[in-house]
């Protein structure tokens, strides 16, 4: 819930900067006006979020498609969207499969995802979700009873292009404070393993100088006998991580290394999977600069080499490399990470 009000902080923000909603008489103020579909869109005056009108789509008798939907332009680079939409449920009756309930589903980058399902009696509640526009220029919202019964109500709908720079940080935020919580559970045996160097990425000397909860494997492997196996069950944070000095002369840092998943199936945002981070700050706690990913992995991989180098933040006395499954569920492998100061 926590990661929620960050995202609301951030949005809140855009907001005040104007930022534009793509979508158009997304409040229904101005009745069907830009929707299409409009001989299945009722406006109903009485049951509103916002304003005094909001969209109603019903369906007694006969479940069928019966939707409405508008098409958006996306601005140039947008490397994501947030989807907001105010909704409630009136004796919607699930029909003949699990997916068919009341529904807005967003077509863009050549998929549908959902945005929300649901079925039942509700009270008026605030979906939001933050997707990724893998550079598409454009999409179509869509709002639905899909084959069932009821009535579906929505109001103040509402798409906002974020800005790389917001992104980053919603990214960012969303990490570290999930990533907080999970260590608050999480015995810390780093206190008599902090390292000076980075030590033992190849993990030949077991789990010496990492933090964290994993097992060595010794039949997956990449180099020599051994290799790092990390196991989410749940959609937790599992990880490991090394903490260790940067050398006074050093401006860039190259940080390498093998994963491989096994079924790691991304959690409720894209960011959530697999992952190897490095982390920059002046003392072990305070950032210089947000953290920097290497690699996302998701579904299953055979061993890949990642490598990329960075600029050392101003001021940074430290890093910290993080090996996780971030917030998703499956298997992750690493070997021979190695990391190399650059004068
Ligand atoms: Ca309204
Ligand atoms: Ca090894």
């Amino acid at each position: 819930m926590k990661k929620f009000s960050l995202i609301l902080a951030f949005l809140s923000f855009s907001m005040i900067f104007g930022q534009k909603n793509l979508i158009k008489n997304g409040s229904f103020e101005s009745d069907a006006m830009s929707w299409r579909g409009e001989n299945v869109l009722t406006i109903n005056p009485y049951v509103k979020k916002t304003g005094s009108k909001s969209g109603n789509i019903y369906e007694y008798t006969s479940p069928s498609w019966k939707g409405i939907d508008q098409e958006f332009t996306i601005p140039k680079n947008t490397p994501a969207i947030e989807i907001s939409a105010w909704v409630k449920a009136d004796a919607v009756e699930k029909g003949k499969n699990n997916w068919n309930k009341a529904v807005i589903v967003l077509e863009m980058a050549g998929k549908n995802q959902n945005i929300v399902e649901l079925e039942g009696t509700t009270n008026w509640q605030l979906v939001k979700k933050i997707i990724p526009t893998e550079n598409s220029r454009s999409g179509r919202l869509m709002i639905a009873l899909s084959e069932c019964t009821g009535s579906f109500l929505f109001d103040d709908i509402k798409i906002i292009p974020i800005s790389k720079e917001d992104y980053e940080k919603i990214v960012d935020e969303d990490i570290k404070n999930k990533e907080a919580i999970s260590l608050q559970n999480t015995p810390n045996p780093a206190q008599n393993t902090l390292t000076k160097t980075f030590n033992n990425g190849n993990f030949e000397n077991g789990k010496n100088s990492w933090r964290g909860n994993f097992s060595i494997d010794n039949d997956l492997k990449k180099e020599g006998n051994s290799a790092a196996k990390i196991i989410s069950e749940t959609k937790n944070w599992e990880g490991i991580d090394q903490e260790f000095n940067v050398p006074s002369n050093a401006k860039t840092i190259t940080i390498s290394g093998w994963l491989k998943s096994e079924n790691i199936i991304q959690g409720e945002n894209p960011w959530n999977n697999g992952l190897l981070n490095v982390e920059f700050t002046s003392d072990g706690k305070n950032k210089t600069a947000q953290d920097e990913s290497i690699a996302f992995v998701t579904g299953s991989t055979d061993w890949q080499f990642y490598s990329k180098t960075f600029t050392i933040p101003q001021n940074t006395q430290r890093t910290r490399i993080m090996i996780a499954i971030g917030f998703a569920t499956g298997i992750l492998y690493a070997d021979d990470i190695q990391v190399k100061f650059n004068p």
